[in-house]
């Protein structure tokens, strides 16, 4: 029951009974909340107060609300820890969901000023391009462009990588395994295609994530440019004293 005597206002008590519930288990990922109406009738407070408590709780990605459906308890979040330099399969599978990737482009084309850059080749040199939707029990999280120097990799296009972890094919055919990474990670609004593939509004936010990732000798083996849904992933990062 709610306190309407309390110094701490009905919207904000709803909200925390609503948090508790979610956090306890009571009420599930994807399971339905009462409506509006049954939330007012519940505990007797207005309309106003119940939407301002559940709009409060989709602003911080607690619950969706889908509409014409009603609202729901969201999905709990990828944790991603940003000190770590692990794989999109690795992280799956750490936190036990089953990975799988939709290729969307895999072919050789010159390098744009961009990409050479950043693999340290020269403009038009030839790159393999694999585009992947990355998806965790069935659901997209990612869309992933991985540019790598064909020189190298050139027999990767030789290979089914809807079935495969790039990194552990590239250490399994090639000896590399990624050493250290450089990783930019901005907000943007979601172009339409990326929507489309990613299952999310355009226009909505979206991270827009860069990443060079370099081999054992130094030296850079993948430019990926990548969006990643940001109603699924959390980011977490350890950062020290001087
Ligand atoms: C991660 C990396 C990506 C890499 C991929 C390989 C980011 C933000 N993350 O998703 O650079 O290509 O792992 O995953 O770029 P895989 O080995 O499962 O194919």
């Amino acid at each position: 029951m709610l306190n309407a005597n309390s110094p701490i206002p009905l919207y904000h008590q709803l909200k925390s009974y609503l948090q508790d519930q979610i956090l306890q288990g009571l009420l599930k990922p994807g399971e339905r909340i009462p409506t509006e109406r049954e939330l007012e009738k519940r505990f007797k407070i207005s309309r106003t107060t119940v939407r301002q408590a559940i709009g409060d709780l989709i602003n911080e990605g607690l619950l969706v609300r889908v509409h014409g459906k009603g609202t729901f308890v969201a999905q709990p979040r990828i944790q991603q820890h940003l000190g770590l330099l692990t794989s999109f399969t690795q992280d799956m599978e750490a936190q036990r969901r089953t990975p799988a990737s939709r290729v969307l482009q895999f072919e050789m084309l010159p390098a744009s000023p961009q990409v050479a850059r950043a693999l340290q080749l020269k403009i038009g040199e030839m790159v393999i391009v694999l585009k992947r939707v990355r998806l965790a029990d069935g659901q997209p999280l990612a869309l992933e462009t991985a540019y790598l120097p064909a020189g190298p990799f050139r027999a990767l296009l030789d290979l089914d990588m809807s079935q495969r972890s790039l990194y552990a094919t590239l250490k399994a055919h090639f000896g590399v395994e990624p050493w250290r990474a450089l990783q930019q990670i901005e907000a943007v609004a979601c172009p339409a295609e990326e929507a489309r593939h990613l299952q999310v509004s355009k226009g909505g936010p979206i991270l827009h994530i860069y990443r060079t990732t370099f081999d054992q000798s130094n030296h850079p083996f993948e430019f990926v440019e990548s969006y990643y849904r940001s109603d699924r992933y959390f980011f977490t990062v350890e950062i020290w004293s001087r």
